[in-house]
């Protein structure tokens, strides 16, 4: 028997052949038969390029059928999908790679020239473009359709061999990548269907990025693992979600898509009142933002948590109380335990340190046994977020336990900012902190100390050459020097109460 996820999947898309499970409104609508064919004729392809089971596919793409189309022939020959948000530039781009091994990249056309000055330095790998003029990874399957290749098998693949490698960064700054299985994946899917009562009747509206853990594993994997149409949207828009909404009964997000939505007076009962659900998660849902939506539209969110290491570990229930302010109790099969600072287990009601056991644990870091090892006791994995469990088993999230900003539903670690800017002339020192933000619950503040006054649009340029975006300071301050305690510890907690009100 093949753990290979892909398998799990493709059972529903041959059940479901004739019914539309991929819709993009303005574009493609794809049936299961056609995933499962088109799937079939690119891994061929694939394989035709010499990609082997366990070859590393990093791919930085837009977000459309062909990325499903990808994802699913990558799975389906074995190889190992290594998705990147498409805001990394190409200094962060090529350490990813280099890291991974990567064997294949996709990249859009722009990012071509850079991919291809990284072929001397990664043994072996190959560029396909998702668009530009030739030989592009639309090329390649067409040929391949062409001479009637199609691999229409499904590669074997042990319950521990790696589906998906997942960069997150972490607090020494150096972005780890996640090593995912496919019994991982297949575990994941089957708690969520359980307990969100999943089906093939479910609508999911899909706005979320392809290229993290709740787009691709949370949102994508559900449905089609119940051969539940999706409607793909290309990115997080309020008035195309509206427009799609009265064809969804489920719709996910991280809290500023629900921010986003209340703050349009045309959100409301009228246009969501057939929903079934609305799902939470990524980054803690205010409980304003709860209240006000149950408010608006009669329905509570129902907000769930998870990390990419774990994929989903709680959710506040489908049936019962979702309470506000709490992810919910563990997921069927999952374990989860609170733990003191002397690494004993806290009562219930205190707060301590989240660890989480399950099939849906992770493998490990990729090439980072000793860093495994530390973030692992036994089984247990240490989330890094601080937590309570109620009498009635509820966690609730209270804070986090690592240096890591969450913006808009993306993780930011602060170190990672710091380096770059400590690494300045004229920089002495930096710490950068997450203050609370209307739009995307934190953002970012730069305070630092300089040997002169510092230029602080000249900083902001650097970070924006070699950081995503979404990672670049929008505040800055300069000081004198940095509070730290008696330890020596720079208090940041004190930076993040006084530029608390930063974005307000
Ligand atoms: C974009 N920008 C952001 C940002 N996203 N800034 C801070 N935080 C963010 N999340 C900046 C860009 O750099 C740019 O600025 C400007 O905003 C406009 O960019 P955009 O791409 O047009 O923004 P927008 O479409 O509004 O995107 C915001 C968003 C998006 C919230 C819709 O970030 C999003 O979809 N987030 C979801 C992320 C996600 O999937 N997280 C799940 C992780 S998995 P400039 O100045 O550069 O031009 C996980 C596990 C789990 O956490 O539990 O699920
Ligand atoms: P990532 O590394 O991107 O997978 O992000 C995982 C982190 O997001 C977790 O460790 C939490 O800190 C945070 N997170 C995810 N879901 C929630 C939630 N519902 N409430 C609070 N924090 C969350």
């Amino acid at each position: 028997m093949t753990h290979n996820v892909f398998a799990a999947i493709q059972v529903n898309l041959q059940r479901y052949a004739d019914k539309t499970l991929l819709s993009i409104p303005g574009g493609r609508n794809l049936t299961g038969s056609d995933l499962d064919a088109e799937s079939a004729i690119l891994s061929a392809a694939l394989i035709e390029l010499g990609l082997e089971p366990g070859d590393r596919v990093s791919v930085q793409i837009d977000k459309g059928w062909m990325n499903v189309v990808l994802y699913l022939a990558v799975l389906r020959c074995g190889a190992v999908y290594l998705p990147l948000n498409s805001a990394y530039t190409n200094s962060e781009i090529e350490y990813f790679l280099t890291d991974a091994e990567s064997k294949l990249h996709v990249c859009v056309a722009e990012r071509l020239d850079h991919v291809e000055s990284l072929k001397g330095s990664i043994p072996g790998l190959q560029v396909l473009t998702l668009d530009g003029e030739t030989g592009t990874l639309v090329d390649v399957f067409e040929d391949a359709k062409a001479a009637g290749n199609s691999f229409t098998e499904v590669v074997s693949r042990a319950s521990d061999d790696l589906a998906s490698i997942i960069y997150t960064s972490g607090t020494t700054g150096k972005p780890k990548g996640a090593m995912i299985t496919h019994s991982n994946l297949v575990a994941n899917a089957d708690m969520l269907t359980e307990a969100w009562s999943y089906s093939s009747d479910d609508v999911l509206l899909h706005s979320l990025p392809l290229f993290h853990v709740h787009g691709l594993f949370v949102a994508l994997n559900l449905a089609l693992m119940n051969g539940g149409p999706v409607i793909m949207l290309p990115k997080f828009d309020p008035d195309m979600v509206l427009e799609a909404m009265p064809n969804a009964t489920v719709m996910m997000g991280v809290p500023t898509y629900y921010t986003r939505l209340l703050a349009d007076p045309r959100f409301n009962r009228d246009v969501s009142g057939h929903m079934r659900l609305f799902i939470s998660g990524s980054a803690p849902l205010l409980v304003e933002t709860s209240d006000e939506f149950f408010e608006r539209t009669g329905q509570r969110i129902l907000e769930r948590y998870g990390m990419t290491e774990t994929g989903m570990s709680c959710s506040n229930p489908l049936n019962g109380d979702r309470r506000a302010g709490s992810v919910g109790p563990p997921l069927p099969g999952v374990e989860v335990r609170i733990i003191a600072e002397d690494g004993s287990e806290l009562p219930r009601g205190e707060i301590g340190s989240l660890e989480v056991k399950g099939d849906h644990v992770f493998k490990g870091y990729w090439k980072l046994p000793e860093k495994t090892a530390t973030e692992f006791k036994g089984d247990w994995f240490i989330t890094g977020d601080m937590a309570t469990l109620s009498e009635d088993g509820y966690v609730s999230i209270v804070g986090r336990g690592k240096d890591l900003i969450i913006s808009g539903g993306l993780n930011i670690y602060p170190k990672e900012i710091e380096d770059v800017l400590n690494d300045q002339d004229g920089v002495t020192e930096s710490a950068v902190v997450g203050v609370p933000h209307p739009d995307f619950g934190e953002g970012i503040v730069a305070v630092l100390v300089g040997e002169h006054e510092l230029d602080m649009d000249a900083l902001q340029a650097i970070c924006r050459e070699k950081l995503a975006g979404f990672k670049v300071p929008r505040r800055w301050i300069q000081l004198d020097s940095l509070p730290r305690n008696t330890m020596g510890k720079v208090q940041k907690n004190l930076l993040r109460d006084d530029y608390t009100d930063s974005f307000a």
